[in-house]
C-alpha cells in the first residue's frame, strides 16, 4: 500500500498515526504542496482533486481520510472500528460531524485563514468578518465536543475505548496549535487531547507538525475568545 501525504496535513496525520500505531504497513509518499507537487500531472491522474492524503491498495485508489480511515480500519479488523452495527454508527455520527461542522468552522474560517496567505480573504474586512465566523462557531461546536461527545467521564470521543474517530478528530483539534490557541476552557477536551498524546507514535508522527506550530508561538492570532 502507498499513502501520498504530507506530514502537516490535517487529514493525513489520523491516517499516520493509525497506521503507525497499529503496526500497518504503508509505503509513505511525500507530496510537498508548498511546491505543488499536488498540482503535477503525475498526481493529478492519480487524484484530479490534486489533494493529499491518497491511498492506494493494488487496483484501489482512494481519496478523503475519512474513507481511508474506514478502509483501513475494516482491512485489519481494528478494535477501533468495531463491527457492531450500532458502534460503528456512531462513530461514523462523530467523523461527520468533524468534517462537516467543526471543521469548516474552526478549520477554514479561523485557523487556515490566518496561516494560509491563500486563505486570507480579499479586504480586511471580510477577512475579520470570517475569523468572527470561525470564532462564533468554534466555540459551539467545542462546548458540544466537550459536554457531549466527550463528557467528564470518557477518556475518548466515545467512551473509554479509542475509535478511529479519535484519530480523526485530533488531527483538527490540535490544529489549534498552529494559532498558539488555548482549550483551557474545555477542560474534557484538554483531558482528552492528552490522552491522544501519550500515544507511542504521536510524537514521531508529529515532528514536523510541531515544528510548524513552535514557530507561530507568540504571533497574534485571532484565537477563540
Ligand atoms: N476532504 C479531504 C480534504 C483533503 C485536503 O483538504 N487536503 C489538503 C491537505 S490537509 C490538501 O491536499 N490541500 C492542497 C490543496 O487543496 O491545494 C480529506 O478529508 O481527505
Amino acid at each position: 500500500m502507498k499513502l501520498y501525504m504530507h506530514p502537516v496535513s490535517t487529514v493525513s496525520r489520523p491516517i499516520r498515526l493509525f497506521c503507525a500505531e497499529n503496526n500497518i504497513a504503508v509505503e509513505e509518499v511525500f507530496i510537498d504542496l508548498m511546491t505543488g507537487a499536488h498540482h503535477q500531472e503525475e498526481f493529478a491522474r492519480l487524484n484530479p482533486s490534486r489533494q493529499v492524503p491518497l491511498l492506494v491498495d493494488g487496483d484501489l485508489s482512494l481519496t478523503e481520510s475519512s474513507a481511508i480511515l474506514k478502509y483501513l480500519a475494516e482491512k485489519f479488523q481494528s478494535p477501533a472500528y468495531p463491527a457492531d452495527i450500532k458502534k460503528r454508527a456512531k462513530i461514523n455520527e462523530v467523523m461527520d460531524w468533524l468534517n462537516t461542522g467543526f471543521y469548516r468552522d474552526f478549520g477554514y474560517n479561523l485557523v487556515y485563514p490566518q496561516i494560509f496567505p491563500n486563505h486570507k480573504r480579499r479586504s480586511d474586512e471580510a477577512h475579520d468578518a470570517t475569523l468572527a465566523w470561525g470564532q462564533q462557531g468554534s466555540k459551539k461546536w467545542l462546548q458540544v465536543l466537550n459536554d457531549h461527545y466527550i463528557g467528564p467521564n470518557n477518556a475518548y470521543l466515545l467512551g473509554n475505548d479509542i475509535t478511529i474517530a479519535d484519530y480523526f478528530g485530533i488531527g483538527m483539534v490540535t490544529i489549534g496549535e498552529l494559532i498558539d490557541c488555548s482549550f483551557n476552557e474545555y477542560p474534557n477536551i484538554c483531558r482528552w487531547i492528552s490522552n491522544m498524546k501519550k500515544l507511542k507514535h504521536w510524537d514521531e508522527v508529529n515532528e514536523i507538525f510541531n515544528g510548524f506550530a513552535a514557530g507561530n508561538k507568540g504571533k497574534a492570532f485571532a484565537k477563540l475568545a
